[in-house]
């Protein structure tokens, strides 16, 4: 049988699930079409199966699969930032990045080269990780077509790290790289994940350039708020760039797939409520890393995972007019 792409206004989006439920058909992000299936794309989401940065438990190079997987019963309207994300513009799977599996600095390349084809023509990524390793050669790709992005990280650490055993390129690093290089302004680092600080590992060590600023537990409405209008004055004027540590920022209890497991993190229905704070910042690009589908019980980090990806396509579509 014929399993065409449903059409919307020249847009095509995922089967019709009533003629094809959603244990069938492409194992792409969300059923959508390949990119090789479409004549031009707006959006594009891209695997990074890289984990070889980790330094506890790897298996984030399986994110990428156990996203899709998590990503099949999402549906084309968002009823409450009233959009629809695969019918107002065109969203693609653009499949994986072939990165080295044994050279971190071959990956790195290969990462940022092929993020740099998928962005060239201004289309806007959405990463699915692999660790959080694979932020700093997207975050160069973006640099390369918007300059310096507005920053805006979600995650229980900062990774400011600036080795570890030697190594410059690991997922404790990202952050200290992109400010080295002047990726992201205004400084300081946003981050947030943390209830009390914005982080909830070590402070970042005083050698470290890059100013953390103090959110507060953005879980918590007053916080919430206090965050969402800063957030919105410092990314507002410029493009923005979101970072989601997805299993780090996230409740253990809840999060089962930690691959480097922190206490007391958002809810998925918080870190939800918060990126929907975020509609109307011009967001240019994005990632979600460190799924590590092997210690994710009945999918339930790859299921969320694949909703942070979806309110981030929705935060990405325009408004129906
Ligand atoms: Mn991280």
């Amino acid at each position: 049988m014929d399993m065409r792409f449903e059409e919307e206004a020249g847009f095509y989006g995922p089967p019709d699930s009533r003629e094809f439920p959603r244990f069938m058909g492409p194992a792409t992000f969300a059923r959508l079409p390949r990119i090789d299936q479409v004549s031009r794309f707006d959006v594009a989401l891209v695997g990074v199966p890289f984990d070889i940065g980790t330094s506890y438990r790897p298996g984030a190079r399986f994110g990428p699969i156990g996203i899709r997987q998590g990503s099949r019963t999402l549906r084309n309207w968002h009823p409450d930032l009233q959009v629809r994300p695969f019918g107002s513009q065109q969203v693609v799977d653009a499949g994986d990045i072939a990165c080295n599996t044994f050279d971190i600095a071959d990956a790195m390349a290969a990462i940022e080269a092929g993020a740099a084809e998928l962005t060239a023509d201004g289309a806007r990524l959405l990463a699915l990780g692999g660790d959080h390793t694979v932020a700093f050669p997207l975050l160069q790709a973006t640099h390369r077509v918007h300059g310096p992005v507005a920053l805006v990280h979600f995650d229980s650490h900062v990774d400011t790290y600036d080795t570890y055993m030697g190594a410059r390129f690991m997922h404790g690093a990202p952050f200290r790289r992109a400010g080295e290089e002047g990726l992201f302004e205004p400084r300081p680092l946003d981050t947030c994940g943390h209830p009390g600080l914005q982080v909830r590992s070590r402070r970042p060590r005083r050698r470290c350039r890059l100013r953390l600023r103090r959110h507060g537990d953005v879980g918590d409405r007053p916080n919430r708020r206090r965050w969402l209008r800063r957030t919105d004055s410092r990314a507002g004027r410029r493009s923005a760039d979101l970072r989601v540590d997805r299993h780090r920022c996230a409740r253990p209890r809840l999060r089962t797939s930690h691959r480097d497991p922190r206490s007391r993190g958002f809810s998925s229905r918080e870190l939800l409520g918060i990126l929907r704070g975020l509609r109307g910042i011009h967001i240019v690009g994005a990632d979600i890393v460190e799924v590590a589908p092997a210690y994710d019980h009945a999918d339930i980090t790859s299921i969320a995972a694949a909703n942070v990806a979806y309110e981030l396509l929705s935060l990405m579509a325009p408004t129906d007019a």
